[in-house]
């Protein structure tokens, strides 16, 4: 049999594909899978509704993988959504060119710069803001910030969005809006300051125009966005392919749940997405907090628990009893009662939709994926409600068994095996709490190295002794006396606690 031809305008099967637009009015930076069975939906279902020149350009930062797919694909790929019921595939049509950042890093700073570009979308994760994990302000230590202030590359986002913003300054000066999405508490606000904070570092007679342009005419809304996207998986491909009767080389999976909530606060007009759903709201941090807390916290625990406990999937992590407890207790007693709850959500409801969208059995999302990166994601969804509970002299005990659950993942000490799960989980702080891990004698001292010393989880909860020192007692349950051990300890103290000071406040 011959091999399908790639998916293309004319060889689409019975998928139906919208014209694409004509023009450009969004660059994106991060084109990967959260991006494109995102944000691209949404532009699309805009569109559709309400026309407009809001054609995408995709920036993936260094892999050529999804560029060279997509450009020998019409600039086509379908999004799969997928439930243990059913698979239903749609092909959003709205990148009009992709490149790739780190072959033409001046061609990021024009795409900025041109005027008919009229927003800047982010989905970098976490670990592309280039900030100091302890301070949450600019890391100028760090090399490629440092490199790019020099007026290199640019390689850094912030570096690629200052550079940019310093160029339509002096170009144009059309107003423009610069959109993150990823999981970051008040994230428009973040990036702006981490932009300013560029700027600020470079010569006055350099820096000026631009820092002046930026309060004057350049808007960053705050924006929550949520769906489990996880990585795309030959078999996906050889799925969707035989639906599709044309090859897709660059599928992406995703769950039915979507949701996304913008602060509407756009500089220069932005497409109709309330047509696909979206939310424009004024409680954008609250709906933050909900997702970064509740859904994202309680990942990060199912997460390293499930692959100590050699769950390859959250659906396999989560279904099991003892770490579905684990989850129950931090949402509620933990996570929960440290939110605002956005006007109109139903919390209970909310939550229990939690339980179904990580018990999606066919979506496969991977303990792997959930526990990469922890050093930069745990820094957004742990100290705010962990330190709201020790304040009030009760201890987060659910949160310490996240940390050390992570620390046994990434940082095991000599002699303690975490399994291939957890070995497959990258980690840009590996290597150095690896060394760390590798001299300590006990938990409290690994405990100690990394909160205290490195300042890990931030300044205020190096801070707080009681902690640490719970986290360095969990971790030595998890090697002495297992997973199950450390999670019916943390559970049962919970519980007690909740019943000793009275039900829960929900706000
Ligand atoms: C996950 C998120 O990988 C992770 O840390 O918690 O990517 C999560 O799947 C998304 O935020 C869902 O919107």
């Amino acid at each position: 049999m011959s091999a399908p031809q790639n998916l293309s305008r004319s060889r689409h099967g019975a998928v139906p594909i919208p014209e694409t637009p004509g023009r450009s009015g969004i660059l994106h930076l991060g084109l990967g899978n959260f991006h494109r069975a995102h944000q691209a939906v949404y532009t699309a279902a805009a569109i559709a509704a309400d026309g407009g020149d809001w054609g995408i350009v995709g920036v993936a930062s260094r892999s050529r993988a999804v560029v060279d797919a997509m450009r020998a694909q019409d600039h086509l790929y379908s999004v799969a959504t997928i439930s243990p019921q059913d698979t239903t595939l749609r092909v959003p049509a709205v990148h009009t060119d992709a490149f790739v950042a780190a072959d033409d890093p001046q061609r990021v700073v024009a795409g900025i710069a041109d005027p008919a570009i009229r927003i800047v979308t982010l989905t970098v994760t976490e670990n592309g803001y280039s900030s100091s994990p302890a301070t949450g302000r600019l890391d100028i230590a760090d090399p490629a910030i440092a490199a790019d202030l020099r007026g290199d590359g640019p390689r850094t986002t912030i570096g690629q969005l200052a550079r940019g913003i310093q160029r339509r300054a002096a170009a144009s000066g059309a107003p423009l809006t610069v959109l993150s999405c990823d999981n970051l508490a008040a994230n428009g606000t973040h990036t702006k300051g981490l932009v300013r904070e560029f700027l600020q570092e470079l010569p006055t007679a350099e820096g000026a125009e631009a820092l002046a342009f930026l309060e004057s005419s350049v808007s960053f809304p705050s924006s929550m966005v949520d769906r489990i996207v996880p990585s795309t998986t030959p078999a996906l491909r050889d799925e969707v392919s035989s639906l599709l009767g044309a090859w897709d080389e660059v599928p992406v999976p995703a769950e039915p749940f979507t949701m996304w909530a913008i602060e509407d606060d756009f500089a220069a007009g932005r497409p109709a997405w309330e047509a696909g759903g979206a939310v424009f709201s004024t409680e954008v941090d609250r709906y933050e907090q909900l997702k970064v807390r509740l859904l994202n916290g309680t990942h990060s625990l199912i997460a390293y628990l499930g692959a100590l406990q050699g769950a390859e999937t959250i659906p396999d992590a989560v279904g099991r009893p003892a770490i579905r407890e684990a989850a129950r207790a931090v949402l509620t007693h933990e996570y929960t009662p440290s939110i605002q709850v956005p006007s109109g959500v139903d919390i209970a409801d909310y939550q229990r939709q939690l339980f179904l969208r990580w018990g999606n059995t066919a979506l496969g999302h991977k303990t792997s994926q959930v526990g990469t990166d922890g050093s930069v994601k745990l820094r957004q969804r742990i100290p705010g409600p962990a330190l709201r509970l020790l304040d009030r002299g009760e201890m987060p005990h659910l949160i310490a068994l996240t940390v050390a659950a992570y620390l046994s993942c990434i940082a095991p000490r000599p002699g303690f095996d975490p399994g291939p799960f957890a070995s497959a989980m990258t980690d840009g702080a590996r290597d150095r709490l690896a060394a760390l891990a590798g001299s300590a004698r006990t938990g409290a001292d690994l405990a100690e190295a990394s909160i205290v010393d490195l300042r890990f989880f931030g300044e205020d909860l190096a801070d707080r002794p009681a902690f640490t020192e719970r986290v360095g007692d969990l971790v030595d349950t998890i090697a002495g006396d297992g997973v199950p051990a450390a999670i019916v300890e943390c559970v049962t103290a919970a519980d007690a606690d909740v019943t000793h000071r009275g039900s829960e406040v929900v706000a």
